[in-house]
């Protein structure tokens, strides 16, 4: 079917169009309008366990669920493929790859005539967000890939409900993506921020081809929110429960596998249950907030489901991550069991006979599980997913945390003294790289409120729409940082991590509620140690001393660090931030003398 079901002459006619204009390029067999039903997804299934797409799993431990083999060189997000093509190549920044508009279609087309030849072109209607939420975004994603439409079923508001909102709303993003021969020198993710499109090639794998998540969500949604005075975040949102039945609504933004999927689900620690305290899970990668009428941020998450790192999940670290994915979950690149069970380093249970390629598991030929090896899971089957995370209005944020892999200097948490610190704070950001994307692991980069791979405009910019947020009637959250990933001498953590994280989240709280104590210095306020609730973490002295302290002459350096990189910016990078930058540094020479 070339138009969409019951349309023409509608709000749909842009739609129709664009549906045609593409098949003319790609010359598909057929097109697949997807409506997001049962019986849709089952002949999907169908088909995918018939040319080996989808492998079934063990049908009594995790029903409806299978595994997905990606091409072995398609395992990751591609940063160094990944373009921002607006009109001024300064609009996307030293932050992004950039290529002229014409260039970047032009290169795009290219690949695309002829893909999908004998091929089904699908075209998946889908809502970011609650599908009757005045925040939420819709966008039409066209796509030769059966398993890019499974995921997005699960990843989204997808189908009828979606294709319904935009014809009401006559707008909406674009984005185009094949397989290709998943060849990786004939790869490319492209956006043109400008025209609310995205064209993506050659890659099968997640935030490369799920178009609605890091091209919509992050890069194109960015750039929108910029103009429209709101924020496209990647962050968990997650709400806290204190034993008085109060919920504070925290949003947190950690790099890609630094553990947002695991703060949002956490369980509180033993003591903390007792008492009473629990924590709910409205989304754990993405975030978009924007004021309300009474000042305060509103948050919603425009994802449906999680598409979570399998390795370190086990019913010690994620026990509600474990729960949610034991039916109807799709699994990529993880091992498997001699009895079909899905399986990944730290589960803790079983072990593997296949690795995430299908070969008999050699313990010398790596690991069982791709190191990014992720499952699908529908949000719904959370024990711990908040009944807001549907709410069309959002939730009010109390704090906004921003935080990465430091093996040195960073203590475990502070706070900033006002909304400007909390912006430097965020854009000083600093992570080790990890395997969510391809390259170097474990080399320490700027990852400004872990944007780094996902802003789809100029980070000054950027910085500067974060800064206008502090206007008149705002009644702005406080803003922290974090790092459970300090480490001792002896190169390990010296922070538990996980469910413990609860007694910092605590602080943070009670910080809010002015309930608890800090100490004032030039990197921010910092707890001291009796202001964290310790009770049942032993730490050695030389945890304490790096978790609460700070080195002023190493700090003096990192400063330095920070200043240097605002500088890579250029006169775009507001006065503000270099200013915030000067007064610590300033701050911290003095205490030193
Ligand atoms: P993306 O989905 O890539 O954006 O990642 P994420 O930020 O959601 O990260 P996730 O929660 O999946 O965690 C990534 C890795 O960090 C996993 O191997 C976790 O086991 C580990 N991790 C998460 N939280 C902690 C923690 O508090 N301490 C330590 N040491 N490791 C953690
Ligand atoms: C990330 O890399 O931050 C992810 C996974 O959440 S992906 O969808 O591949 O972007
Ligand atoms: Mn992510």
């Amino acid at each position: 079917m070339a138009v969409a079901p019951e349309s023409a002459g509608s709000r749909l006619d842009a739609l129709n169009q664009w549906v045609l204009e593409v098949a003319r390029l790609t010359r598909p067999e057929r097109i697949q309008w997807c409506d997001g039903s049962d019986s849709e997804f089952e002949a999907l299934v169908e088909r995918m366990e018939a040319d080996g797409t989808l492998l079934p799993l063990n049908p009594d431990t995790h029903p409806r669920s299978w595994l997905h083999r990606s091409h072995p060189e398609d395992v990751a997000r591609v940063e160094h493929l990944t373009f921002v093509c607006t009109s001024e190549r300064d609009d996307a920044g030293p932050n992004n790859h950039w290529m002229a508009p014409a260039d970047g279609h032009a290169r795009m087309d290219g690949l695309f005539d002829g893909c999908m030849r004998g091929r089904t072109m699908y075209v998946i209607p889908y809502c970011m967000g609650p599908i009757d939420s005045p925040l939420s975004r819709c966008g039409v994603e066209i796509t030769d890939s059966p398993y890019v439409v499974a995921n997005m079923r699960i990843m989204t508001r997808m189908g009828a409900a979606a294709l319904a909102r935009i014809e009401r709303e006559g707008s909406f993003v674009r984005g185009l993506h094949s397989v290709g021969e998943l060849d990786p020198d004939r790869r490319f993710i492209m956006h043109f921020p400008e025209e609310l499109t995205i064209k993506s090639f050659g890659s099968g794998y997640g935030g490369n081809a799920l178009l609605g998540k890091k091209c919509h969500a992050l890069r194109i949604a960015s750039h929108q929110a910029r103009t429209e005075g709101w924020l496209a975040e990647h962050m968990l949102i997650l709400g806290l429960e204190n034993p008085e039945g109060e919920t504070h609504y925290i949003a947190a933004a950690f790099p890609s596998a630094c553990g947002k999927t695991n703060l949002a689900m956490l369980i509180p620690p033993e003591g903390y249950r007792q008492d009473g305290w629990k924590v709910w899970t409205v989304g754990d990668d993405i975030c978009w907030m924007r004021p309300g009428s009474d000042g305060r941020l509103y948050a919603i998450n425009p994802e449906a489901g999680f598409f979570g790192v399998a390795p370190g999940t086990s019913m010690a670290s994620n026990p509600n991550a474990l729960a949610s994915i034991q039916r109807d979950t799709i699994f990529t690149n993880v091992g498997l069991t001699a009895d079909n069970q899905p399986w990944w380093e730290g589960l803790g249970v079983g072990e593997p006979a296949f690795d995430w390629r299908g070969n008999a598991y050699d313990c010398n030929a790596g690991p069982a599980a791709h190191p990014n090896s992720r499952f699908t899971v529908s949000a719904r089957q959370c024990p711990s997913y908040s009944a807001e995370a549907e709410n069309p209005a959002g939730v009010p944020i109390s704090a906004i945390v921003f935080g990465g892999r430091r093996a040195s200097l960073v203590p475990l948490v502070f706070e900033a003294r006002d909304w400007a610190h909390g912006v430097l704070v965020g854009a000083a950001m600093g992570s080790e790289t990890t395997a969510a994307a391809t390259g170097a692991v474990g080399v320490m980069r700027r990852d400004p409120m872990a944007m780094k791979p996902f802003c789809g405009y100029n980070f000054a910019d950027y910085f500067a729409h974060w800064l206008s947020f502090d206007s008149e009637g705002a009644r702005l959250p406080k803003i922290f940082h974090v790092n459970w990933f300090r480490k001792g001498d002896d190169g390990k953590f010296l922070w538990p991590g996980f469910g413990d994280n609860l007694r910092v989240l605590e602080w943070m709280i009670k910080r809010v509620e002015g309930r608890a104590g800090a100490v004032d210095t030039p990197i921010g306020a910092l707890p001291r140690v009796e202001d964290v609730n310790l009770d049942g973490v032993p730490l050695t002295a030389e945890a304490r001393d790096k978790l609460f302290g700070f080195d002023r002459q190493a700090w003096l350096a990192e400063l330095d660090g920070i200043g240097s990189y605002l500088d890579e910016y250029g006169p775009r990078m507001p006065a503000a931030l270099r200013s915030e930058q000067q007064r610590i540094a300033v701050a911290l020479a003095r205490t030193t003398a």
